[in-house]
């Protein structure tokens, strides 16, 4: 496999909205994170992902861009973002934005052209259709965020517009030569400001199933999931060849797709030596137990899903590139919330996760917060929610015939926000993320959970997410962290998930995921601790003595 700049880096995502407010408008931006670089430096991270700053009605925070070449004043102006790249760099870190090109927002120039003449250049950016009251529409697909994926056209009753997420974000038609062009020259606008590269949005939607056609209904709303029609859907590979031959080829830019249901014979086009991705996020744990039918009817994945999963997501992927590895994001709940059992708070179970899913053979990425065990939100209202993707799950349990009370518990355990609530700072009201009042409401636990509680702490969360970046930059182990193969270690014992990373040197993880204490065999001799979650270690020649929840990576002789 080729060396790339990126492979030994650690990557971090910054929500943007919810990381720092430098103005007291409960809104973090730009300004704020730029105070932020020296934090981040400290933790180790290099690569940093910014989720959308670029002008938006926030329809979907800021996936609904009205324009690319931009910056939305909420977050600050372009100068901002200039010095935001230049101090980053100074520090080491390169800086990654969202290319949001599955669709923009109905406030771009485009759709607005569009709407004044559905036949003219524009109307060919987006798929516009003829459609009369009464018909049937050109095909029964159901969006994202509920309800079908066709809405009016602007100031033409007898045109409607396809969207695969919000009506507000009509879907732009890639088969457009003209339009591909648009975006390449819009991305390649960006590489030149110094960009490390692009986190790349939703983007296997780009390619339709044309013509537009039924499939059989999965609801009661005569409606079918959108995922359907993308398992019949050839041909992304072309679009995407081409957009990487035309962008990030020619920087060495850091690309990561966020890839749903890829085909695995496709994985080398995607994310092989010369795939046109340099990696793709692992979602094969986030899917666990989700229910297409909606989050009320979804449930929790145990110990033992998670960790077939992601060993299957290693054996897939094996050394045909790298995956991105995560346990949340933006769109997900906080990670310790949902793979930990409910009411599981340790420090101990936290790190567990945190290393069992670090340690993988991939990129790591952090989720802002995830460093210090941040956790979903509880005792959400109704009219606290702003995610969109929430307020429709709400609907579809209500209609599911749930009472308000089941579905507001069956939404607040999915809910994007728990993911999108501000950064723990400190201790102060605000909790450092705002002086004024924060755009969605803090987790009350900020109070004992904030970086100033564990900054410097022995054994707190956040110093032990350090000291794992730091083992994967180290001379000695790194290379084999970085590159080395996953081996599983007794795949078949019960919430034991343990694997050694085969390289230079051997390395085992070895997690006890789970409240009782089990012993597990070991492959080899011991040679040295490296990390662990608890104070001790309790082993023997041939067995590792493992605590509830402890984790400890060791190295054995080889
Ligand atoms: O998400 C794409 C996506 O596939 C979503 O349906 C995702 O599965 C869902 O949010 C989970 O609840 C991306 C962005 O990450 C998301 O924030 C945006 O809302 C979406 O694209 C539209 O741009
Ligand atoms: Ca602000």
């Amino acid at each position: 496999m080729q060396r790339k700049w990126w492979h030994g880096k650690t990557a971090y995502q910054i929500y943007p909205k919810s990381f720092c407010d430098s103005n007291g408008d409960g809104i973090g931006d730009l300004r704020g994170v730029i105070s932020k670089l020296d934090y981040l430096r400290e933790l180790g991270v290099e690569i940093v992902w910014l989720s959308p700053v670029y002008p938006s009605p926030m329809a979907d925070q800021g996936y609904d861009i009205s324009d690319y070449y931009g910056i939305d004043p909420r977050f600050g102006t372009m100068d901002d973002m200039d010095e935001l790249i230049a101090k980053a760099r100074e520090r080491g870190i390169s800086i990654v934005m969202d290319l949001v090109v599955n669709h923009c927002s109905d406030e771009h120039e485009w759709f607005r052209r569009a709407c004044e003449d559905p036949d003219g250049p524009y109307g060919q950016f987006f798929y516009i259709r003829d459609w009369h009251e009464g018909e049937p529409l050109p095909c029964n697909w159901r969006s994202y965020f509920g309800g079908p994926c066709w809405e009016t056209l602007p100031g033409h009753p007898d045109k409607i517009y396809f969207h695969a997420f919000h009506k507000k974000q009509p879907d732009l038609n890639w088969e457009n030569p003209k339009l591909r062009r648009e975006i390449y020259k819009m991305i390649n606008w960006w590489l030149d400001r110094g960009l490390g590269g692009f986190r790349i949005d939703a983007i296997i939607n780009i390619k339709k199933l044309l013509p537009f056609r039924d499939f059989p209904a999965d609801r009661d709303d005569g409606l079918c999931a959108i995922q359907r029609m993308l398992a019949e859907t050839e041909g992304v590979n072309v679009f995407l060849r081409e957009m990487a031959d035309e962008t990030f080829c020619l920087y060495d830019a850091f690309s990561v797709g966020e890839v749903f249901n890829e085909k695995t014979e496709d994985l080398p086009l995607i994310i092989g030596d010369d795939g046109y991705f340099s990696s793709m996020f692992d979602f094969s744990e986030h899917l666990l137990g989700l229910d297409r039918r909606g989050w009320h009817l979804s449930h929790l994945p145990t110990a033992e899903e998670y960790k077939q999963a992601a060993f299957a997501a290693q054996a897939r992927v094996a050394d045909i590139g790298f995956l991105s590895n995560i346990i949340e994001n933006h769109d997900e709940p906080r990670g310790v919330s949902h793979y930990l059992p409910q009411g599981e708070r340790s420090d101990a179970a936290k790190k567990l996760l945190g290393g069992l899913n670090f340690l993988l053979r991939g990129l790591p990425f952090l989720y802002q917060g995830q460093e210090l065990g941040m956790e979903n939100r509880t005792g959400w209202t109704l009219g606290e929610f702003d995610d969109v993707n929430t307020l429709d799950q709400y609907e579809v349990a209500l209609r599911a015939g749930l009472t308000p009370e089941q579905a507001l518990r069956a939404v607040s355990l999915y809910s994007r926000d728990n993911a999108r609530t501000p950064f723990q700072w400190d201790a102060s009201p605000g909790a450092g993320f705002t002086t004024g009042t924060p755009w969605l409401p803090l987790n009350p636990n900020y109070r004992e959970l904030n970086l100033a509680a564990q900054r410097g702490r022995e054994g707190s969360v956040y110093e032990f997410y350090r000291s794992l970046i730091a083992l994967r930059k180290s001379g000695e182990y790194g290379e084999t962290l970085v590159y080395g193969e996953t081996v599983p270690w007794l795949a078949e014992q019960r919430n034991l998930m343990a694997y050694l990373r085969r390289g230079e040197r051997t390395v085992l993880v070895a997690g006890n995921f789970q409240g009782e204490p089990q012993d597990m065999r070991l492959p080899a001799p011991l040679r040295k601790l490296l990390l662990n979650n608890l104070e001790t270690l309790d082993a023997d020649g041939e067995t590792l003595h493992l605590a509830p929840w402890q984790l400890a990576v060791v190295e054995v002789e080889g």
